[in-house]
């Protein structure tokens, strides 16, 4: 099986990439379908952007942003609530929402109470302060170590899906950025499945130069942007977070396939079964998302 994509949208007037661009509801659920229609295999509705800076939203702005796009959108493709609000969260899930997608990695117990899959990512303090939290003995280990001991809380609080995220950008470096990518493949060895976000990301402008050189913009970042998710593909994450899905899903279907020598496409998992098994992916040349969900609960977190 392929590795899962999620498709982001944003129903939000600043964030880094596509704020305002889907900020009305009617574009949002357009947007949402279409990246449902390329292949996501789960829509993240967010609607408070997260980029360094940013300025938290009003809970019921946010709510009015995402519950009728989720509602919209629930009942033929898979949606995450990208949110660190737990009255959001709640109210997503009763919209339709799956996946509580948790960059403040504190929202287990929604999921739990809700029924619903949970991501736990790294960041440190909130976006409006985390760039001035980068600073690691071994970034490495103190990321994984948080992912997974709240991985860890999750699993015992009863949330049956259970995803890590090193939170790429997040109270993160350049230097930082790269090694927790080169490290992929040891997050993946704790069995627990793993997400990961580079889509657009300003480190991508910074190692991989715009044609003449200088920071590339986020406009041209879509090279770069395929090249890590492939690159999380072969590591065995599970699930890439990105915006251009098509782009990705066929990258995606590469990996799964003639790359490692299986003549079949291995189409997108369905609506309400990307639940990834752990483990498995990196040594055996990065087939990411296995059928059936069973992973979350046995790998190596417990
Ligand atoms: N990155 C962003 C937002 N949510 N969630 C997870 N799990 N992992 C990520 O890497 C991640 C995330 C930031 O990207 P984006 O949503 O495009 O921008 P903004 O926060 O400005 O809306």
């Amino acid at each position: 099986m392929r590795c899962a994509v999620m498709g982001i949208l944003n129903v939000t007037p600043d964030s880094f990439s596509d704020g305002g661009r889907y900020l009305d509801v009617g574009r949002a659920i357009e947007h949402g379908r279409m990246l449902a229609a390329q292949g996501a295999d789960v829509v993240d509705v967010g609607g408070e952007s997260s980029r360094p800076g940013a300025e938290p939203v009003p809970e019921a702005e946010e709510r009015r942003r995402v519950l009728p796009v989720i509602e919209a959108l629930a009942p033929t493709v898979r949606v995450s609530v990208d949110t660190v609000k737990p009255e959001v969260a709640e109210a997503a899930i009763a919209a339709g929402a799956s996946i509580v997608n948790d960059i403040s990695a504190s929202l287990w117990r929604v999921a739990a109470a809700g029924g619903a899959g949970w991501v736990a990512m790294h960041m440190r303090g909130s976006p409006r302060t985390m760039q001035q939290q980068a600073r690691y003995g071994d970034v490495v280990r103190e990321v994984h170590d948080h992912v997974l001991d709240r991985a860890r809380q999750a699993l015992d609080a009863g949330v049956t899906e259970v995803w890590v995220d090193p939170g790429i950008g997040f109270a993160k470096a350049t230097a930082h950025n790269l090694a927790l990518l080169r490290h992929l493949p040891e997050l993946v060895a704790s069995g627990v499945p793993v997400l990961v976000g580079t889509s657009r990301k300003s480190f991508l402008g910074a190692i991989a130069p715009a044609v003449g050189g200088g920071h590339a913009p986020v406009g041209e970042r879509l090279p770069a942007s395929v090249a890590t998710a492939t690159w999380a593909m072969v590591a065995g994450c599970a699930m890439v977070r990105v915006h251009d899905v098509a782009a990705t899903v066929q990258a995606a279907r590469l990996v799964a396939g003639p790359l490692v020598g299986q003549d079949h496409d291995h189409s997108s998992l369905p609506p309400g079964a990307v639940a990834a098994a752990g483990g498995g992916g990196a040594s055996t040349g990065g087939q990411c998302a296995t059928a059936g969900g069973a992973g979350v609960g046995t790998g190596g977190v417990r």
